[in-house]
């Protein structure tokens, strides 16, 4: 509230101006980001609040937005409902979640005939606030899925530039790794590498199956399967493992395992293990082809597969 005073203007009538504005809090998906751990640290995020308004009819600065820059394919829900709010699966869109509350009125918006000099001004209202969960759902057109150790990492490496840590140790990939596969000019695709399940990551076994739900978009899944004589799980009971946990993570995951990687051919593999798969994945619907990531051989044919089954229509599923 504020008057005009002023020599030889006697009664200068009201001149307080409006508040501003208060910030608005936006998400927004950016590419270069790969994971939540920004908001795993800071926990709470709040924009500028509006200045006030004040005198010579002077409107208060608006409160500048806050962008909350996320990665894309992070899934928002609200904390207390459980309502999903956005799906952040394209980049730089913005999906304002909080608003800013409105700035009060000064006096001299309330002037009229009858109150010539209005003594009350409006408070401004408040901004909104929400409890939001954030969930990452990596968006990848494929995922290689295998037990600790199998060489997700290594067939990664070898199909694509991505580069992730391969060490000769069981949960050696801590955090989802994406890799990109340009078939030719026109065409290419992103495949993932999660970290490996065990038997009983469904009740949170290993690292559990909070990884699965990067991958939950997939269209394509690939088991990568260590068929060497010093395999520590027999390729077959790998397969069922994993289709067994997958499923109790999602039941329509299994279904969209189409290829499977029977891995480390360069090492000492009994034939008997190998024809059983081959069986085994047959009788399934499963294409297995037979490869080492590490010196790279029978990987140009899977690739090739692999490619022909990204590009055909009809895997694409509904989101
Ligand atoms: N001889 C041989 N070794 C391989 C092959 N592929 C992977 N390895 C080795 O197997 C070990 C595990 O490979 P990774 O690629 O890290 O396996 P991973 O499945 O990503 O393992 P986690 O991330 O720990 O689940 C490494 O020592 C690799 O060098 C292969 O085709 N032949
Ligand atoms: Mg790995």
């Amino acid at each position: 509230m504020s008057f005009r005073r002023e020599k030889h203007v006697p009664r200068g009538g009201p001149n307080g101006g409006d508040g501003g504005n208060g910030g608005n809090v936006i998400l927004v998906a950016k590419e270069g980001l790969k994971t939540l751990y920004d908001c795993q640290e800071r926990h709470y995020f709040k924009a500028k609040r509006g200045a006030h308004g004040s005198g010579n009819n002077r409107h208060g600065k608006n409160g500048e937005d806050l962008y909350i820059p996320l990665p894309l394919g992070t899934v928002v829900t609200d904390g207390d409902t459980g309502q999903q709010l956005a799906d952040l699966t394209r980049p730089d869109v913005e999906f304002l979640v909080a608003k800013g509350g409105k700035g009060g009125r000064g006096n001299t918006a309330f002037k009229s005939s009858t109150n010539k000099a209005p003594r009350n001004a409006e408070p401004g209202e408040l901004g909104e606030s929400k409890m939001l969960r954030l969930k990452l759902k990596i968006l990848a057109d494929g995922a290689l899925v295998g037990l600790p150790n199998a060489g997700k990492s290594s067939l990664i490496s070898a199909i694509s530039a991505a580069q992730p840590k391969i060490a000769d140790y069981p949960f050696t990939t801590k955090e989802p790794n994406l890799g990109t596969i340009n078939t030719d000019n026109i065409f290419s695709f992103t495949m993932a590498d999660i970290p490996g399940l065990v038997e009983g990551a469904h009740s949170g076994r290993g690292l559990g199956l909070k990884f699965l739900q990067h991958i939950q978009r997939a269209k394509v899944f690939v088991l990568v399967l260590d068929v060497s004589d010093s395999a520590p799980v027999p390729a077959i009971e790998a397969v069922e493992t994993l289709m067994l946990e997958m499923g109790h993570f999602d039941a329509t995951l299994p279904g969209r395992v189409r290829f499977s990687v029977a891995n480390k051919i360069d090492l000492e593999c009994s034939e008997t293990t190998l024809a059983a798969l081959r069986e085994f994945c047959l009788s399934r619907g499963i294409l297995n082809f037979e490869l080492s990531a590490l010196t790279g051989d029978g990987i140009e044919p899977f690739l090739k597969a692999l490619s022909k089954a990204m590009s055909a229509r009809e895997v694409r599923i509904a989101d």
